[in-house]
């Protein structure tokens, strides 16, 4: 059986590269009845950068109805708010005490994060890791399903299990990341070197789930393409093989159906249609959330279920840390 824990930060709208690199990871793993699935709003990680409280209470319930819209079935998979167990950050503490330093010095997230803050950047963004580290080892976490570039806090997660057991005794599953090839790090349709995120501050190269197909026809036929006429999928042409998996994802066809689909044709077709297909890919998840936003009492049922399921297997674990660390009496 394997244990899989993943989650979004509720720090903008989710996106078309959130959903490809990670949700439909999710879905994929949902499918495999034995699996034990736990999928978490973080919101603690969301404040490691400032956020308006009234927007970032907004958002937590906004992500979670797109987790569910999106196909996370509640009956299937515990969904809850990160900071409606307390156990994360009593573990992040005791992991604060025994992770070196020069450990969370390598993490690049933060390198590139602490770079845009204007007003100075806080511990808590420096610390942002091991939050994340006891997010996964309080659950016996077996497998997180990631983007690229969450590749590096898995493995400073593997280090921390390993050093904790080493020091205490047996206690917490190193995780494995799990990383889907094609996916893991789909480009901003305005600068393919730059990946796709929710808080780019334009928008015009970011595919939300709740873009207007009028948004998705204008992002999609402002995207940029490469050098050439060619829709190929190719080292030299990144703009147009973002644009590939894109489509492939949202489409169910593979990127070489696609790539003959559109010998000889020009970007004009390719991308009206991948815009037509987009469009038609995100209504049925637009139709559900708006329900789920009209009524918020199922919502609010699926997050207590998922809160009170964590906190229930997270609780076994504090406990035995408590016990092997020598807290409490
Ligand atoms: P931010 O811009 O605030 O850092 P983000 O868009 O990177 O946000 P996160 O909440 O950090 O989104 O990431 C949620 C999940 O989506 C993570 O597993 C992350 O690896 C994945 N992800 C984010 N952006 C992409 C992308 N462009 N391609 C593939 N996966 C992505
Ligand atoms: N750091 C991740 C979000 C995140 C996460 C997790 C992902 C927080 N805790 C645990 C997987 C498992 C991000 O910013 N994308």
């Amino acid at each position: 059986m394997k244990t899989i824990f993943s989650g979004i930060q509720p720090s903008g709208n989710l996106h078309i590269g959130n959903y490809i690199g990670t949700i439909s990871q999710w879905m994929k793993l949902q499918q495999e009845s034995s699996n034990e699935l736990i999928f978490c709003i973080v919101d603690l990680h969301a404040i490691t950068v400032p956020q308006d409280p009234k927007m970032l209470r907004q958002k937590i319930v906004e992500v979670a109805a797109l987790y569910v819209a999106s196909g996370i079935d509640p009956k299937k998979s515990n969904i809850f708010v990160q900071s409606e167990n307390s156990d994360h950050t009593y573990l992040t503490w005791i992991f604060d005490c025994m992770i070196p330093m020069g450990w969370m010095n390598r993490m690049t997230q933060f390198k590139d994060k602490s770079a845009k803050q204007a007003e100075g950047t806080t511990v808590g963004l420096f610390n942002y890791p091991a939050l994340m580290a006891a997010d996964i080892l309080l659950y016996d976490t077996t497998h997180v399903p990631v983007g690229e570039d969450q590749r590096q806090h898995i493995e400073l997660t593997r280090d921390i299990a390993e050093k904790f057991n080493k020091i205490y005794g047996e206690t917490f599953v190193p995780p494995e990341p799990m990383i889907d090839k094609q996916a893991a790090r789909m480009m901003s349709l305005q600068n393919p070197t730059s990946k796709m995120s929710k808080s780019d501050k334009d928008q015009t190269g970011t595919i939300n789930l709740l873009d207007s197909a009028g948004e998705i026809r204008k992002k999609i036929q402002r995207a940029v393409t490469d050098s050439g006429s060619e829709i190929v999928y190719r080292e030299d042409k990144p703009a147009v093989s973002n644009l590939l998996i894109i489509y492939s994802k949202v489409s169910g066809k593979s990127v070489s159906e696609i790539e003959s689909q559109y010998q000889g044709k020009g970007y004009g077709d390719f991308k009206k249609d991948l815009a037509e297909a987009m469009v038609e890919f995100l209504t049925p998840i637009q139709k559900r959330y708006n329900e789920l936003m009209k009524n918020k009492d199922e919502l609010s049922k699926i997050l207590d279920a998922g809160a009170e399921f964590a906190r229930h297997k997270s609780s076994k674990k504090i406990e035995m840390v408590k016990k092997v660390v020598g807290l409490g009496r």
